[in-house]
């Protein structure tokens, strides 16, 4: 699975579309089934270039939009246009069925409401290393933003577990455990649920927004307050004003003001 942003965009007068070609072409000739989604910096004459080129493979496939099953494993793609406008993400959401691996390129802000997806795995590229394991969804994003970094996630599915291993990545945000090991040795593994996933700021910080979802203001209890409070001074608040609304955004702000922690 390709996160997207794969061929770059031509802002340094190139972009890595020769490369991806061998990468396909290679995975095609080694019969290895690979899905791949479309980027905010795959512009269409490089982008379109990678689909011409691989348009008769029979293992590399595009899966924007639609739903691929491989062997027992449902898949769906959604492009960064698909994420970006509320409108057509919630039309998706309304429209899916149940699959396994969601595979996205989402902003930071929009990504609370992949959650919304019936899905197992929710994998996004774009920016922020990250992994969560939010009502039984596992939420995992990655990205290259330095040239050193080339990062990727191996998950086992057995009969006895799935297993998770992250290599490369040097960035686990709000995870400094697991920032640690991996720097260390260079990858670090972990079995889905376990604390090291549940327990982290970024899982929490999504319980505790998505859990006022559907609350009325009179719903909402001083315990709720003191959850908000508690992830109040993390990045994660821009994800209150995308998914809860600017208007209840403001109601708990003030709510929040008048009571004292
Ligand atoms: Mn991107």
């Amino acid at each position: 699975m390709l996160a997207g942003d794969i061929t770059g965009d031509g802002s340094c007068g190139h972009g890595f579309q020769n490369a991806l070609i061998l990468l396909l072409t290679f995975l095609e000739s080694k019969k290895v089934q690979t899905f791949f989604i479309k980027g905010n910096h795959d512009e269409n004459k490089f982008f379109g270039l990678v689909m011409n080129m691989t348009k008769d493979f029979q293992y590399v496939e595009r899966i924007s939009s639609k739903i691929i099953q491989f062997k027992e494993i449902k898949f769906l793609g959604l492009d960064f246009d698909d994420t970006e406008s509320i409108t057509r993400l919630n039309d998706i959401i309304l429209h899916n069925s149940k699959v396994n691996f969601i595979l996205a390129h989402c902003s930071w802000r929009r990504r609370i409401r992949l959650l919304d997806f019936d899905t197992n795995y929710i994998i996004t590229g774009h920016f922020n290393e990250n992994i969560g394991y939010i009502e039984d969804k596992v939420f995992i994003s990655i990205g290259n933003d330095r040239l050193e970094d080339i990062n990727f996630v191996t998950i086992n599915l057995t009969k006895s577990g799935e297993k998770i291993t992250f290599y490369n990545m040097n960035c686990l945000n709000d995870n400094v455990k697991l920032t640690n090991a991996i720097k260390n040795k260079n990858n670090f593994s972990m079995d889905i649920a376990s604390s090291d996933i549940t327990d982290n700021k970024f899982s929490q910080s999504l319980s505790i927004i998505r859990n006022i979802k559907n609350k009325e203001m009179n719903e909402i209890t001083q315990y709720d307050l003191e959850q908000i409070r508690s992830i109040i001074s993390l990045n994660s608040m821009t994800f209150f004003t995308d998914y809860l609304g600017r208007s209840k955004y403001y109601k708990i702000m003030n709510k929040l003001s008048e009571t004292h922690s």
